[in-house]
């Protein structure tokens, strides 16, 4: 079941990241992702919802209801940019690596985000008091260890509370497309990707511990298959750079030509802001300062720039970050069973012709 970095990709993997695809590095020029550049993450089959006859059901409170589209969007609306990054991003730049989504680098995005707030809707249908979690579950559907299940997670009643967390119906001002969870999806600011449920079903409160599969086998910290492991939860911090000049086709190699240019990038983390970003030219010997812009949400990716002279030669460019809670990238990310949240620093190659 293990793959090694230097065996390259299966087509089994090959299959996944055909059809979920990441997002083009060079989109961070923009503040906020088209949403056909952002990355996507389906773990079974898009399912096809028709909006007209779906609905929302809160189920197990002590006011049950169903909701419909039009009734979630008469609702109060807040619209956020966020970023959202999948745990598994940098799957494949681990050593070895279980079969999977193989990401790279390019599993981010940063979305505009229109929805109703999920805490009003959870008070007005009565949470009961035993309540530890809620528990929200998508409409799509596979097999996991031979049983058939639902995409499900659960959120701690507190992180469900908290005032940012939006039921949305729209990206970037456009209905939810079929494969970002339309006509439904729970977007959790500062949290790593699973925990945005699409094609959201249903919303119930439960008090135990949920234990799906999403939740007590995927997506836990482990080092060997026997222990339980510590769950993911926010976004570790990260920068990435636009990689800069040209790139060749098809190795994807970087050309930049001599003399005053501009390195840009973005940085993130869910832990609160980036305090600062920091650029090495030498291989991560020396690091120096970026300009670090404000992010325009708590939750949504900063830019950074770095002016750099590139004299001609072969350079080994590098970004890294820290955040408000004073974590900063490391140069080797910790393995993990599940080639989760490796947020080792951005490199990048680059020949420079004169
Ligand atoms: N119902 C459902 N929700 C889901 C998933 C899924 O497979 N099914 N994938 C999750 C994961 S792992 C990620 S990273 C994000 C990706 O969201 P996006 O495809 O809109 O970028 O959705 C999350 N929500
Ligand atoms: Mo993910």
């Amino acid at each position: 079941m293990e793959r090694r970095r230097d065996d390259g990709i299966g087509l089994d993997e090959l299959a996944l990241a055909a059809r979920n695809h990441g997002m083009p590095l060079e989109a961070m020029r923009a503040d906020i992702t088209p949403a056909g550049m952002h990355y996507l993450l389906m773990h079974y089959d898009v399912p096809f919802v028709d909006p007209s006859s779906w609905a929302l059901s809160l189920g197990g409170f002590q006011r049950p209801m169903d909701l419909t589209l039009d009734e979630l969007r008469a609702r109060p609306a807040e619209t956020a940019p966020v970023t959202l990054e999948c745990a598994g991003n940098g799957r494949a730049m681990f050593e070895t690596r279980p079969l999977s989504q193989p990401w790279l680098l390019e599993a981010v995005g940063t979305a505009e985000w229109t929805g109703t707030p999920l805490a009003p809707l959870l008070e007005e249908a009565g949470i009961p008091d035993d309540t530890i979690e809620i528990v929200f579950t998508g409409l799509d559907r596979g097999l996991e260890g031979g049983e058939e299940s639902s995409y499900e997670r659960s959120l701690p009643i507190a992180e469900a509370l908290r005032d940012d967390v939006l039921l949305v119906y729209e990206m970037n001002g456009q209905p939810l497309l079929p494969q970002h969870g339309a006509p439904l999806r729970l977007v959790v600011p500062g949290w790593y990707g699973m925990t945005h449920v699409k094609w959201l079903g249903r919303i119930a409160p439960t008090s135990e511990r949920f234990e799906g599969y999403q939740q007590a086998v995927a997506y836990r910290l482990r080092s060997h298959e026997d222990e339980p492991g510590r769950p993911l939860e926010r976004m570790r911090v990260r920068s990435l750079m636009v990689p800069p000049g040209l790139p060749t086709f098809p190795e994807r190699e970087r050309v930049l030509s001599a003399g005053p240019t501009t390195l840009e990038g973005r940085a993130w983390s869910g832990s609160g802001a980036i305090e600062r970003v920091q650029v090495s030219v030498d291989g991560c010997a020396a690091w120096t300062d970026a300009e670090l812009e404000p992010s325009p949400a708590p939750y949504a990716w900063h830019r950074w720039t770095f002016d750099w002279t590139a004299p001609p030669g072969e350079h080994d460019l590098a970004c890294r970050a820290t955040d408000a809670a004073g974590a900063t990238q490391p140069l080797d990310a910790e393995p993990n069973l599940g080639g989760y949240a490796n947020n080792a620093v951005h490199r990048v190659h680059v020949t420079v012709t004169s």
